[in-house]
């Protein structure tokens, strides 16, 4: 996405200015700790924090009648090097440098809102509960770049029969980690924290949506948004939020942090639509990352391709009002 560089932003737009001085003197102080941290531990073991970002746990997986065919997965070193992960930095490759500090373990994720009864899981648990299948997705960033990712994961809807919705839940929002000590990256950039994002039901319950734990045969690196996020295919890459640590099924269309921030620019639904451009640029094609320069610029689909299983979603709807 294209925001304003945090220099370019007065203080008094992110936060009070009393509020912000501290902010200051707390980062410097978390710097510290950071390269004290660094020095000491780390370095004993790995050779670069790039490698502890990269220290994943393999995972068994069954094969998936939704994974998509014909297409070449994007390098591992592609997907885990060019990355938007804004907790981390707004850099393409500062996720691959910085998220070394995220902690991953432990982790839960906690259920709220409209449920028979609140709920907390454990990482372990959500990885047990129903199989992981191995899936190969279209991911299609709104800033017309596209990779294919082998995700390892299962269908949402498992995970949201679990949760016992009750039937005033509409829609579903998805809340990403805001911890300044593991992420103060936070504070430069100007968005709005926690990442939130959100679904309707229908599309939270789609089989396509997936609950997604690892990739390339292994758990998630920590860019990719460890140890659990969302993946939509047929959405532009924003509306799968990383490193979720909230869940809450709620009455009314939730708040969303590009949508929010640029409210004429993302949409809700930011379905992947060629017809549709960003009122900067064009959607009509996309860069493929990784690819030879005669195969680097393709059209993009409909749905990302996608259509065939999503489309009814939106029948009758005005794709360019509900963009
Ligand atoms: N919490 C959080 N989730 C996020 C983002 C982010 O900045 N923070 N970026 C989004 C965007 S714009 C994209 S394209 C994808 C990128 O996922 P990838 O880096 O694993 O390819 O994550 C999405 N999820
Ligand atoms: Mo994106």
């Amino acid at each position: 996405m294209l925001i304003r560089k945090p220099s370019d932003i007065p203080s008094s737009e992110i936060t009070s200015k009393s509020d912000y001085m501290d902010r200051r003197k707390f980062m410097t102080a978390a710097a510290a700790v950071g390269v004290a941290a660094l020095g000491a531990d780390r370095l004993k073991n790995i050779a670069s924090p790039r490698e502890a970002v990269h220290a994943t746990e393999k995972l068994a997986t069954v094969p998936s009648k939704y994974s998509t065919t014909g297409v070449t997965p994007t390098s591992f070193e592609d997907i885990t090097t060019y990355n938007n992960f804004y907790e981390f930095g707004t850099g393409k490759t500062d996720p691959s440098h910085n998220a070394w500090r995220l902690k991953t373990s432990p982790w839960s994720v906690k259920v709220e809102g409209e449920v028979k009864s609140k709920k907390e899981f454990d990482i372990d648990a959500l990885m047990k509960m129903h199989p992981l299948e191995e899936r190969v997705y279209r991911h299609r960033c709104v800033e017309a770049w596209s990779m294919v990712i082998p995700w390892i994961g299962y269908s949402f809807s498992e995970f949201i029969k679990q949760c016992e919705p009750l039937s005033s839940a509409r829609y579903v929002q998805f809340l990403s980690l805001d911890d300044p000590k593991e992420e103060p990256w936070i504070y430069s950039v100007n968005l709005d924290w926690p990442y939130s994002e959100g679904l309707r039901m229908d599309e939270a319950m789609n089989p396509l949506t997936l609950f997604t734990f690892g990739l390339y045969g292994q758990t998630l690196p920590n860019q990719d948004g460890a140890p659990v996020r969302i993946v939509l295919p047929w959405k532009y890459g924003f509306k799968s939020a990383k490193s979720l640590v909230k869940i809450r099924f709620v009455k009314k269309q939730p708040r969303t942090t590009w949508n929010e921030s640029a409210p004429n620019e993302y949409g809700f639904y930011s379905n992947v639509n060629p017809n549709v451009d960003h009122p900067r640029w064009s959607q009509k094609y996309e860069r493929v990352i990784g690819a030879p320069f005669w195969k680097a610029r393709q059209p993009t689909l409909m749905f990302n391709g996608y259509g065939d299983q999503v489309a009814s979603m939106y029948a009758g709807m005005d794709l360019r009002k509900n963009f």
